[in-house]
């Protein structure tokens, strides 16, 4: 039980630039040392096909965190991530090379213009169902998992 108390949030990771394993563990790393969350549970990271999207295989992942920050602070804390590790990237204009969305945040339902809880696109995809069922199976049904299914996710 962590002494920071809140609610928990689930944050799905994904990089597929540069070296995406390292990205995605040093990023897991990084939010787990915010001093306002608690890191509960952390998936294995994934490799999976592009979806809509070009360019390498990505590697994903999904973590589980408690916090007493609201949702926007907490995109805000995460934005902070994404853009370090952007700026840490050598290249001009280089493509983000850190994606961090909140997929779950608590029981709660949000539809503002900068934040849409929980992520609208989630359900659509193996590489957030795979490893959010991993920590915490009682959150996607065996139905979510099967229409999926056809999406290429393995196992790192
Ligand atoms: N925003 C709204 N709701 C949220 C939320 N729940 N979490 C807003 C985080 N941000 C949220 O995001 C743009 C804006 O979305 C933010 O400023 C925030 O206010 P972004 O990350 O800057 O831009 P983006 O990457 O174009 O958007 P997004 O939504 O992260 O892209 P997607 O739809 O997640 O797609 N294929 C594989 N295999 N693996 C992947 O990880 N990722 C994408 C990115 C596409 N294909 C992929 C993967
Ligand atoms: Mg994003």
């Amino acid at each position: 039980m962590s002494a920071l108390g809140g609610v928990f949030a689930y944050i799905g990771l994904g990089a597929n630039l540069g070296d995406p394993c390292t990205a995605v563990r040093q990023a897991i790393q990084v939010i787990a040392a915010l001093p306002q969350i608690s890191l509960t549970r952390r998936s294995s990271l994934y490799g999976s096909a592009p979806l809509d999207a070009g360019g390498d295989d990505y590697v994903n992942a999904v973590v589980e965190v408690q916090t007493p920050l609201s949702p926007h602070a907490l995109l805000a804390a995460l934005q902070t991530i994404e853009n370090a590790a952007g700026r840490a990237r050598p290249y001009r204009n280089a493509p983000r090379t850190l994606d961090l969305d909140i997929l779950l945040y608590d029981q709660l339902e949000l539809n503002d213009v900068d934040l849409v809880i929980p992520h609208p696109r989630m359900e659509q995809r193996a590489f957030v169902l795979r490893p959010l069922a991993e920590i915490a199976s009682a959150l996607v049904s065996a139905q979510q998992l099967q229409a999926v299914a056809d999406q290429l996710v393995w196992v790192l």
